[in-house]
């Protein structure tokens, strides 16, 4: 079972890397770690069990965050519509965007960073991922709104790029004209 102590901090040199394309159809090692990854999520997501093993709630994981040097992203969360997305994802990818960001008001998290960093984090506001599902079946997701930042935070994570580095250093609440706020 994934717990915290299994997952990377900040620093950790799978965090700063671009993680290697994962061969399709999956191996079943690579499908395994997948439904280990959606598992944690939906265990940090209950109460009683992140209790007992002292789990941060997440709405995604990304394979570097284990260590693991894999384009490999487990997503389970519900939007503030009550919209649900739970997903294994190999060699996510985003294939096209919207010109307009966005950012999330109340800025965002990580379970690979034990400190709150404050800021607006820049984001497209609409993105197109293409991947590959973890029954080895393509899938092509239009995404908007919350949805579109967690998918965004994730694939970040497969090419080194922490949620920090999308905050503006000199002016971490700068607003550019062309983003909108997701509350
Ligand atoms: C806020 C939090 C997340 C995504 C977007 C906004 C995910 C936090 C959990 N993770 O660290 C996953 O990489
Ligand atoms: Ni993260």
């Amino acid at each position: 079972m994934i717990t915290m102590k299994d997952i990377v901090r900040e620093g950790h040199p799978s965090l700063e890397m671009s993680a290697e394309e994962v061969e399709t159809p999956l191996h079943h090692e690579d499908r395994e770690l997948l439904e280990e990854m959606l598992t944690f999520l939906k265990n940090s997501q209950d109460d009683e069990i992140a209790r007992k093993y002292d789990l941060r709630a997440g709405v995604g994981l990304a394979a570097p965050q284990l260590g693991i040097n894999k384009r490999l992203v487990a997503i389970h969360f519900e939007d503030f519509n009550g919209k649900k997305y739970s997903y294994g994802l190999v060699n996510p990818k985003i294939v096209s965007h919207s010109v307009e960001d966005a950012y999330l008001s109340s800025g965002e998290g990580c379970l690979s960073v034990d400190r709150t960093v404050e800021g607006y984090v820049i984001r497209h506001a609409r993105i197109t991922v293409k991947a590959t599902d973890m029954d080895n079946n393509p899938l092509k997701l239009r995404l908007k709104g919350y949805a579109a930042i967690v998918f965004q935070h994730e694939i970040d994570h497969l090419n080194g790029i922490m949620f920090y580095d999308r905050i503006n250093s000199k002016n971490p609440f700068a607003t550019p004209d062309n983003a909108k706020a997701i509350d």
